[in-house]
Parts: C-alpha cells; sequence; structure tokens
C-alpha cells in the first residue's frame, strides 16, 4: 500500500532519531540521566553520534559532487563515535579541550563538534528555504541561501567555491522529492518536523560553548 512505502522514508527516519535525541533534553533528563548506577549531567555523546549517523542516507540523494562534504561530514561523526568510547557527554569532551587549549585546533574533538553542528544547521536552513515557496524554488536556490548564511563565513574561499560549483549538479526539486520518497504533503510535514527538532538540539550545542567563553565565530 502506498501510505505503507512511505512510513519509513530517510527523511522520517532523520527526524524521528532528532526527535528522540530532542526528548533527552527535556526534563527530567535534562537535569539527570541515569546511565547503569553511574549518573552524568548533560547530553549522551553516544546518542548524539547515533543521531548524526543517520543524516548519512541523505548525501545519497544529492549525488557525486557532494561525496567530499559526505566524506567530510561521515569522518567527524566517526572521530565523535570514537570519542563517546571515553566520555559519557558532550560537555566532557569540551572540558577535555578547554583544559588542554585544543578547542579550535583541527582535528580535536570540539571542533569536530562544531562542524557536525554547523551540518545539522545547514541542513535546517535548507529545509527552511526549501518550504519558504512552494514549487517555482528550486533545490538549488534553497541550498545556496542556506550554505551562504551558515556555512560559508566559516569555510575557507576553496571550499566555499568549490559548494557553489557543486550546487549546479544538486538535483532538481521534483527528482529530491522522489528519491527521498516524499510528496509535497509528507515533504512539508517532515522536513518542519526536522527543523523543530533539530533547534533545541543546535542551542543546547552553541551554549556549551558559550558557557565556557567561547566565541561561536569560527
Ligand atoms: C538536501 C540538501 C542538499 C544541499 C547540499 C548542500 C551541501 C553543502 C556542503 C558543504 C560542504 C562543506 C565541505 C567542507 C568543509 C570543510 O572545510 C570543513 C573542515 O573542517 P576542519 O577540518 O577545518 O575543522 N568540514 C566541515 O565543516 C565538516 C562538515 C561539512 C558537511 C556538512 C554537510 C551537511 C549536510 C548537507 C545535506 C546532506
Amino acid at each position: 500500500e502506498e501510505d505503507d512505502a512511505r512510513l519509513n522514508t530517510p527523511l522520517l527516519v532523520i527526524t524521528e532519531a532528532f526527535e528522540d535525541l530532542a526528548d533527552l533534553l527535556k526534563p527530567p533528563c535534562k537535569q539527570r540521566c541515569y546511565l547503569g548506577d553511574e549518573s552524568v549531567d548533560g547530553l549522551r555523546l553516544d546518542a548524539f553520534c547515533n543521531a548524526c549517523t543517520h543524516v548519512s542516507v541523505l548525501f545519497g540523494c544529492l549525488g557525486f559532487a557532494f561525496k567530499f562534504a559526505e566524506m567530510e561530514y561521515v569522518s567527524k561523526v566517526r572521530d565523535l563515535v570514537e570519542a563517546s568510547k571515553t566520555f559519557n557527554t558532550l560537555q566532557n569532551i569540551l572540558d577535555l579541550d578547554v583544559e588542554n587549549t585544543t578547542v579550535k585546533k583541527p582535528g580535536s574533538y570540539s571542533r569536530n563538534l562544531r562542524r557536525v553542528r554547523q551540518g545539522l544547521d545547514l541542513i535546517r536552513a535548507i529545509f527552511e528555504q526549501f518550504l519558504m515557496t512552494n514549487e517555482c524554488y528550486s533545490l538549488k536556490d534553497a541550498a545556496t541561501k542556506a550554505y551562504t548564511q551558515v556555512c560559508a563565513p566559516f569555510h575557507t574561499w576553496t571550499v566555499r567555491t568549490a559548494v557553489y560549483a557543486g550546487m549546479y549538479t544538486l538535483p532538481t526539486r521534483d527528482q529530491l522529492l522522489l528519491r527521498l520518497n516524499e510528496t509535497d504533503q509528507s515533504v512539508e510535514k517532515n522536513m518542519r518536523r526536522y527543523m523543530e527538532a533539530s533547534r533545541p538540539i543546535i542551542d543546547y550545542i552553541d551554549k556549551l560553548y558559550i558557557d565556557r567563553n567561547i566565541k561561536l565565530d569560527w
């Protein structure tokens, strides 16, 4: 049946993963999450990584030009998965890097967390642009505008130039819907759900840096 075929679209899998994660930020877990007999404060790194891993399915819809973005994103998430074997929470890795003054050091956990957070925010911004005007708005225009707002200020000239060139190879709006197995109605609902679920997580990550007097201008 048609409805059954849509039950598990890639977008829905991602959206539900982030809704589950956002639930962990709501009280009473916000104050205290229990892990066996050991209690930890804050969002668990393994839970965060698990949700971030789901994003990878989106890359499959974008085509070869975004292979580099995929490799970049996946390698950073994988690094955080490694960290989650040693560190319980997101704030644990921030505290480690603050202590070692390696927060912004290339390849550090805190820097990779910041990059992954920018990726999540970019997807949120793309969805927001994509839904802003129905029908006549192309994925290329939506993604270009979102990238300019969210990521371009923090990327090198070389990366920005490559990304803007790659935008011309993005699928059309209709091709994307087809590849995502979504209709105009279902995509709107599912993108909005991701936008709402990712917001508190993005804000939570930003606050971790701000609380440690780290500016977010990088
Ligand atoms: C369905 C929507 C399609 C829109 C596609 C838009 C894709 C934008 C791609 C952005 C590519 C960024 C590539 C490289 C960035 C690197 O400069 C930094 C280096 O960090 P460093 O090692 O210096 O600390 N890497 C990152 O920022 C890692 C994450 C970037 C990937 C985010 C992609 C988000 C997902 C897009 C939709 C699937």
